[in-house]
């Protein structure tokens, strides 16, 4: 694959930094290292030391002052880091200071999330969108690389930097060019994916079947309840971002409703705004179910942040407004009544369960049944004539809205409330595109 960036190939010991400004964000910030900490640790890198520095003023070069910037600098080399990961967001020209002050890599949050999601992408709908992501990403950085050429080319001749420099300044012109091509390409490839997806869910739309999705924070346990619901084996597993593509499993309702499940990829904190573009072609699963099915941690100290998180990418996804049943899982893990009750009463109307040991999950499956109740969709059906049973219950509960015969069958659009449409689901045609009698 063209890669726009020189990196080290191996990194193996990182030092994490934040920087803070206000003494209010102390805690968040604090917060917010550790889980970077998790996701540094899921690329498998070491973590030699920590950084976590409030600053009194942003500094437009380093984030905080020269000084600072030195003396971290200099910890970086005392404890032989190849890698300086900030949970600040960096911007070129920074992450370009940095490495030029300290003559080691230097990364931000979102290239730690982005070589997550790049790991990994599977299938060939994420690997479009991971690759988008990580080349816009990649764009505006493409300067680093000169620096990479220069000290190369700069190194032993005197004299011959200057024709090096010419060298890298048409090569990273060259780059450019390949990558906006290349973006060009992507965002082509994406909207073949779209349509494809639209197809998927026209038809999946003809046969009437309730969808829904389960949306949460990442190693919220959204596989496993999926897993355990529909008897599926999608990867569960203890790491961040284990899944990256959407499944889509069909149970059965108590009612006897079909009802269609959705995986989706996890969130985190500080997701980068690009991701959600770039995976705005999975994540449109979500905005188009009936409704979601929001999975939280109960065991996280930071449930109400995970909570927060959620809701705010999903109102960034234009789902802000679905309705929503919230769960709140690995109630096992929770050991004290008090944080019980507290976690109860901030949130009303959750519902406690355990997706790993399958705790209540009939609690969960009736409220999906009310969250259909009212739900009607227009179906089209073919019943043979001697089905006498399923025409009158067309007629005694839904409302029919055309009849013709084809030889020994009856040929029958009509308005189905939810709660019948699991029982005529059997005789469910696809809804006619042309010459429509609806
Ligand atoms: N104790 C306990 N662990 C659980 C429960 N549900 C899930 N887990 C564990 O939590 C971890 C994450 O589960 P996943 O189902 O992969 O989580 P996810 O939300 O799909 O994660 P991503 O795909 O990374 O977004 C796994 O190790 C599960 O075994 C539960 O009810 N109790
Ligand atoms: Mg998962």
């Amino acid at each position: 694959m063209f890669e726009v960036r020189e990196r080290p190939e191996m990194v193996e010991r990182a030092m994490l930094v934040s920087i803070y400004f206000d003494p209010r964000e102390e805690v968040e910030a604090e917060s917010l290292l550790e889980e970077l900490h998790e996701l540094v640790d899921t690329l498998g890198i070491n973590i030699v030391h920590t950084v976590f520095y409030r600053s009194r003023a942003l500094h437009k070069q380093f984030l905080c002052g020269t000084g600072k910037a030195e003396e971290i600098i200099a910890l970086a080399k005392t404890y032989e880091c190849d890698v300086i990961v900030f949970d600040n967001s960096l911007a070129p020209s920074q992450q370009r200071a940095w490495e030029k002050l300290g003559d080691v890599a230097v990364i931000d949050r979102e290239e730690v999330i982005l070589d997550i999601f790049n790991r990994r992408a599977q299938s060939k709908e994420a690997r479009i969108q991971v690759d988008l992501a990580r080349m816009q990403y990649a764009l505006p950085r493409m300067a680093r690389m000169w620096g990479h050429l220069d000290r190369e080319g700069g190194g032993g001749s005197s004299g011959g930097g200057a024709a090096n420099r010419g060298m890298g300044e048409k090569q990273i012109e060259v780059d450019r060019r390949l990558a906006h091509t290349r973006i060009d390409r992507l965002k082509r490839e994406l909207e073949d994916v779209r349509s494809q997806r639209k197809t998927q869910r026209k038809e999946r739309e003809k046969l009437g079947t309730a969808h829904a999705a389960i949306v949460g924070y990442t190693n919220s346990g959204k596989s496993t309840l999926l897993n355990q619901l529909s008897g599926s084996d999608v990867l569960a597993k203890d790491m961040l971002f284990a899944t990256l593509d959407t499944t889509t499993r069909r149970i059965e309702l108590p009612d006897g409703q079909p009802l269609l499940l959705t995986d989706t990829v996890g969130f985190v904190r500080n997701l980068p705004h690009r991701l959600i573009e770039a995976f705005k072609a999975t994540l449109e699963e979500a905005v188009l179910a009936d409704f979601l099915i929001h999975v939280l941690d109960a065991s996280s100290p930071e449930i109400d942040r995970l909570y927060d998180t959620t809701l705010e990418v999903l109102e960034e996804l234009g789902a802000g407004d679905k309705k929503i049943i919230t769960v709140l899982n690995k109630h096992d893990l929770l050991e004290d009544p008090v944080q019980r009750l507290l976690i109860e009463n901030r949130y009303p109307g959750a519902i406690f369960i355990s997706a790993s040991r399958g705790e209540n999950l009939d609690t969960l499956m009736s409220k999906c049944c009310e969250a259909l109740a009212d739900r009607i969709h227009k179906a089209y059906y073919r019943i043979p004539q001697t089905r006498g049973d399923i025409l009158n219950l067309l007629h005694r509960d839904a409302k029919v809205l055309s009849t013709t015969y084809e030889e020994n069958d009856i040929l029958l659009s009509a308005i189905v409330p939810a709660a019948i449409a699991g029982k005529l689901e059997a005789f469910a045609e696809p809804l006619p595109t042309i010459d429509s009698p609806l």
